[in-house]
């Protein structure tokens, strides 16, 4: 009998066999050479552990949503503090647990809705808060002492963090009650988000001030949540987002140590944050070696408490792996992205909307989002058995895998003196967006599979209803507040606390106490934003995109060539290379599709203006005028387009330069285009357009008509 047992290399005769010798090894995108069989020998000398115990590898909890699932925790607002508060209700009625804020752009990055440069972004991406009175709307009839409350806020986060104390505060909740997290982590900002407001370094203070003041005042609260989200969000492969992620924490934890906090008081508040995307086993790999890295790394920074070392992650499933197209498909990819959080142990989650390629969430959208994880914690059963996938040869592996590979790069960090300096250097920053135009060529030249986008596409798309924010409005109210504060307040008083700030931002006073008195004192966002900024400057970089990944995975393709052929034709005609400018108008930071559009256009020879983020449109004009390019690209991402691009095109028109072709891309709902259209621009690009052919488009736009012999539109 024994004699019969096959092994290893009889099952890989017979599977060779099967496929006539075809390698099977998949090579993710992380450079992991993925075998089609996994099986004992791959786990030799693993041992995951139990659940509870370090390293936590298959969970923190010894029972974890045995005991107790993990907490629903949606993040939404837009518009005003009041209908926000109104779909907050409506949601935990419905079954949400947590509460989690998404404020608009213009919050994030310290303006109050009434400053000129936010005209496109109130109450846009995100609810719109100027003062502590926004914030006590907000939460009105939600008992800050019994829900906890995330608030994803980087840049403001100073004045942010100070509304919420003191909202609490008139709610008759001691901030010693108050439950919840700041998303507070700036580094990544610096990387890939760019809602930072001042420099890295006193942006880096305020991080240790809010260690400092939640450690000592608040003990329940969770002073950060270190994310990795965004960097997959931009194009980080699961390995990159790890190691920086983990990296990122290290860093925060040096700062706290070196500002004179005992690595024990503040360190068990640490939280985290990961994306989770549609490589399902690599996805729960990822969160296991998560907790096994952060353990590791701080063990060895000297944390001698276990919950000091114990990784506890919010995770949200992939809006980048959501389209536009045949959209009933993200209900699908959300499910199988919200079962990999939770089969790598997250603690609390967040399902994206089906509609999230084009809009926010509406209640439809949301109810399904919401839905589905209820309907994965009560109707499955899958919650009843702590990590059963630990034990799988894959996944064990997997994880053994991550980890190590997570480390080289962790230890590259180290050897350069850690995250700060990195991000300053910014290679990683680099690293991410070479990793994004190898992953946008993968898409557009079907290496990669998006099921009605570049395959199994629709010959027809039906509009869905969609959520739109008439921002004009909501502006208009929000100075009507704005007035009616500053005319109530003790104006000496309030001055008074805001120089206070100042000074205390020349000197190392705790700002975020300072903050407090400041929004005690009426004080606006802008005010107590500005009143820092006096002292450490705002911040600003230009994008540099990345060169030859995007048209280097093409080689010698015909189409591809044919377009590179073209904008030789034009280059001749014109003597010299065709100009154009992409362009990022308003607070939006999302900056991975204009990086993509930059490299790809420069690739083709396109001679390419990289805007620096945060233009008003007339900075953008002049930008373009300056520059004497041919076309603009305007991309983006976060709804102001009916405002800004309009405005663009104004200015253009003014200097004597309607002649300079404008098109937009990004999240632009089709509902949008006629208007667009009508305000004179002239191609639009929504979500999951192959840029070969945008280009194609846009050297038509440049009078270069004839597609070369036998060019077909890319990935049909
Ligand atoms: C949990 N508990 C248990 C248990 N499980 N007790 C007994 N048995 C079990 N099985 C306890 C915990 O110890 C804890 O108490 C309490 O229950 C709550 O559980 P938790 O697991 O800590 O969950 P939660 O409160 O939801 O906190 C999760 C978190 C936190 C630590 C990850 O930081 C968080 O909620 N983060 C959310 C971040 C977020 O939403 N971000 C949105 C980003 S959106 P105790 O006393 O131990 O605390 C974004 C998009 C953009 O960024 O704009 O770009
Ligand atoms: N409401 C709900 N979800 C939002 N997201 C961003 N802003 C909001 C909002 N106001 C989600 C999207 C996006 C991710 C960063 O967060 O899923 O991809």
């Amino acid at each position: 009998m024994s004699d019969d047992k096959p092994d290893l290399a009889r099952w890989e005769a017979a599977a060779a066999k099967e496929v006539k010798g075809k390698d099977l090894t998949w090579n993710t995108p992380e450079g992991i050479a993925v075998k089609p069989l996994y099986t004992a020998a791959d786990v030799a000398g693993i041992d995951p552990g139990l659940p509870g115990f370090a390293p936590f590898t298959r969970g923190v909890r010894a029972s974890m949503y045995a005991g107790r699932p993990w907490t629903i925790r949606q993040y939404a607002g837009f518009s005003t503090a009041e209908e926000s508060n109104a779909f907050y209700h409506r949601n935990l009625k419905a079954g949400q647990k947590g509460l989690s804020v998404a404020f608009d752009l213009a919050t994030h990055r310290g303006y109050d809705s009434d400053h000129p440069r936010v005209t496109g972004d109130v109450g846009k991406a995100g609810v719109a808060i100027d003062t502590i009175d926004d914030m006590k709307i907000l939460f009105d009839g939600i008992p800050l002492d019994q829900m906890s409350v995330s608030m994803t806020m980087n840049g403001a986060v100073i004045p942010v963090l100070a509304f919420f104390i003191v909202a609490g505060e008139e709610q008759g909740v001691p901030m010693a009650q108050l439950d919840g997290t700041i998303q507070n982590d700036i580094l990544k900002e610096f990387m890939v988000r760019n809602t930072y407001i001042y420099p890295p370094e006193p942006s880096m203070r305020i991080i240790s001030d809010i260690f400092a003041f939640t450690s000592a005042n608040m003990p329940k609260f969770n002073s950060i949540s270190i994310s990795g989200y965004h960097m997959q969000e931009a194009g980080a492969t699961q390995v990159q987002e790890l190691a920086f992620t983990i990296a990122d924490g290290m860093e925060y934890v040096k700062y706290g140590v070196a500002s004179g906090l005992d690595i024990d008081k503040f360190a068990g508040r640490l939280s985290f944050f990961f994306a989770i995307g549609m490589n399902f086993f690599m996805e729960i790999a990822k969160l296991r070696a998560a907790r096994v890295l952060w353990h590791r790394v701080m063990t060895k920074l000297g944390a001698r408490d276990e919950r000091s070392k114990m990784l506890r992650t919010h995770c949200q499933t992939s809006g980048v792996s959501l389209t536009e197209q045949d959209p009933y498909n993200n209900v699908m990819r959300t499910t199988i992205e919200a079962m990999a959080a939770m089969l790598g142990g997250t603690q609390s989650l967040h399902t994206n909307a089906l509609d999230e390629a084009i809009a926010l969430p509406t209640d439809f959208s949301a109810r399904i989002a919401r839905n589905t994880q209820i309907v994965i914690q009560e109707e499955t059963g899958m919650t009843k058995v702590v990590d059963p996938l630990g034990g799988s040869y894959y996944v064990e592996s997997l994880t053994r895998e991550l980890v190590d590979r997570a480390w080289e790069i962790i230890e590259k960090v180290e050897a350069e003196g850690g995250m700060a300096k990195a991000v300053a250097a910014g290679w990683p920053k680099a690293m991410i967006e070479e990793a994004s135009a190898a992953k946008a060529a993968r898409i557009d030249r079907v290496e990669e599979v998006i099921v009605g986008v570049n395959k199994y596409k629709l010959a027809q798309e039906d509009p869905i209803d969609i959520l739109d924010v008439d921002n004009v409005a909501v502006r208009e109210a929000q100075i009507r507040r704005i007035q009616a504060v500053k005319a109530g307040r003790d104006e000496a008083t309030c001055q008074a606390a805001l120089a206070a700030l100042t000074e205390g931002a020349q000197g190392s006073a705790n700002l975020l106490a300072l903050a407090v008195d400041c929004a005690r004192a009426h004080a606006t966002l802008g005010e107590i934003s500005a009143a820092m900024e006096a002292v450490f400057g705002r911040f600003g970089t230009n994008p540099t995109p990345v060169k030859g990944i995007y048209g280097g995975a093409y080689g010698d393709d015909r189409r591809w060539a044919g377009l590179v052929d073209g904008v030789e034709t034009i280059t001749r005609r014109k003597g010299r290379k065709p100009r154009m400018l992409v362009a990022k108008m308003g607070q939006d930071g999302h900056d991975r599709g204009a990086n993509l559009v930059s490299s790809a256009f420069g690739d083709l020879g396109f001679e390419v203006v990289a805007g620096p983020l945060f233009q008003t449109p007339k900075e953008a004009a002049e930008l373009a005028l300056k520059a004497d390019v041919d076309v603009v690209g305007a991309s983006s991402l976060a709804a102001g387009h009916k405002t800004l691009i309009p405005e663009l095109i104004q200015h253009l028109k003014d200097a004597g330069r309607g002649d300079i072709k404008v098109v937009a891309g990004g999240v632009i709902p089709a509902q949008d285009y006629q208007f667009l259209r009508d305000a004179g621009v002239q191609g639009i690009f929504g979500p999951g357009t192959n840029l070969v052919n945008a280009a194609t488009e846009v050297l038509r736009l440049l009078g270069h008509n004839q597609p070369p012999e036998g060019f077909e539109e890319a990935a049909e």
